[in-house]
């Protein structure tokens, strides 16, 4: 990436200026620089662009074409376009100050007319991002297969009712693998894509489950084969483009992974999107997974509560992304794992800048529910309140029911004899959200 060539030659490195700052081109919250517990803020939070996103979404709906016109999409030859989309972004990625990037293989390079021909662009663009990478400092949060778009998996990857269809995903996932692992990769994520049933008329659910397993423990053989380190992560989703997706929330992930024996070798991608078509909060997801262990990464964003489908907006709404950074950070963090902005703009916002507004905006909420977050969990009210609430079973029969040391008989006998009927004690839910507001609101 040569200077002289900007991508975005009116936009500087944007820079902290605190919270006062007026500058829309400007953070208020994300100092990159700060340090805290002895690690940067860039470093706490491990912030990651996704490629498929900001730079192959072009604003196209079921409605209509894309809106968004970039000039580095100008060209003849699809090897270079896509050369040069990668120099524009990880000029991006460095603007942003984004440690990370996250990738399909075939938003990077164009899939070719044989699948011998798809993996020899796709080299080409790898060793392109490894220079780049190099050049940069910017890391691979994780990589993964576009099992979705391609006709050829309409009806599913490893789901498909078709073996020719899963050999060919099986190749497919084969080099994603060592791809990712050739560029440092720190996990591979598996979203369901197609994997799942637009009508159980013509599916065999049994079975298609059963294969989806298959699958899981063939790439988990081959990682192990090729030295691969990273962690792996399923990214739930409960219905889009599918009726219905195998992988519907974090709890029948969890299922699904112990049925099959895969739970130790699998944590959680959380989309908050993902979690709000569930029917869930995006908290109530990563309490589920962190309960079990399982909270591996996130995929920020937001949806519109109206809508039905997936909006990958980018979220700024700080009370919900406090509660969710409470549950993470209570959790010990995210490991290997990082925010991953798999969020797109509006398909009027058109602008170069608005990528970078995008993303600003995203950057700055998730870094002020972090510090809120942080200060809460400090200041102990919330713990020591849930604390007491449960406090009956730190001490005598309590005790003995958590350590499973008494019976139904035993408790009975309690009851009967000493305990009769419990004193009713409030929830206090709604002092609990005026303590939430009053660090919010000051
Ligand atoms: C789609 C998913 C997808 C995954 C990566 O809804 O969020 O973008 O994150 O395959
Ligand atoms: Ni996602
Ligand atoms: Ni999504």
């Amino acid at each position: 990436m040569k200077k002289s060539s900007s991508h975005f030659p009116k936009i500087d490195t944007i820079r902290y200026e605190g919270p006062a700052s007026d500058n829309p081109l400007a953070f208020r919250h994300f100092d990159p620089d700060e340090v805290m517990d002895g690690i940067t803020f860039s470093e706490q939070m491990r912030f990651s662009i996704a490629y498929w996103h900001a730079f192959r979404g072009a604003g196209s709906d079921p409605f209509g074409p894309g809106t968004i016109t970039r000039a580095w999409e100008s060209g003849k030859d699809p090897i270079s376009v896509a050369k040069t989309r990668m120099d524009a972004a990880f000029e991006f990625f460095q603007k942003i100050r984004a440690p990370f990037w996250c990738f399909h293989d075939r938003d990077i390079a164009p899939e070719g007319s044989s699948l011998l021909q798809s993996n020899k662009n796709l080299d080409k663009l790898v060793a392109h991002a490894k220079i780049l990478q190099k050049q940069t400092g910017v890391h691979l949060l994780w990589g993964t297969a576009n099992l979705f778009s391609n006709p050829r998996y309409m009806c599913g990857a490893s789901t498909n009712p078709d073996a020719h269809v899963f050999a060919y995903a099986a190749a497919q996932v084969k080099k994603a693998l060592e791809v990712t692992k050739e560029l440092g990769g720190e996990n591979y994520v598996f979203w369901g894509g197609r994997e799942g049933y637009e009508t159980l008329l013509n599916t065999d659910l049994k079975r298609e489950q059963d294969h989806l397993a298959a699958f899981m423990h063939m790439a988990l053989d081959y990682a192990k084969k090729i030295g691969f380190k990273g962690q792996f992560l399923i990214e739930p989703k409960p219905k889009e483009p599918t009726k219905h997706q195998y992988d519907f929330d974090v709890a029948s992930g969890i299922a699904f992974l112990r049925t099959y024996g895969l739970e130790k070798q699998f944590k959680f991608n959380i989309e908050t999107n993902h979690a709000t078509l569930a029917g869930h909060t995006f908290q109530h997801e990563i309490e589920v997974a962190a309960s079990q262990g399982m909270l591996g990464s996130i995929d920020a964003n937001a949806g519109d509560l109206l809508l039905g489908w997936d909006t990958d907006q980018f979220n700024t709404d700080v009370r919900e992304l406090t509660l969710a950074m409470l549950s993470i950070q209570k959790a010990g963090g995210l490991g290997t794992g990082g925010f991953n902005f798999d969020a797109k703009l509006r398909r009027p916002s058109i602008d170069l800048e608005d990528l970078f507004h995008a993303h600003i905006g995203g950057m700055d909420a998730y870094a002020l529910a972090f510090k809120i977050a942080r200060r809460i969990i400090a200041e102990g009210k919330l713990e020591s309140f849930v604390e007491a609430r449960y406090a009956s079973f730190d001490q005598g029969y309590g005790k003995l029911i958590e350590k499973k040391k008494i019976g139904f008989k035993e408790l009975e006998k309690l009851v009967l004899t000493q305990l009769g009927e419990p004193k009713p004690k409030s929830g206090k839910q709604e002092y609990l959200e005026n303590l939430i507001a009053s660090y919010l609101h000051g």
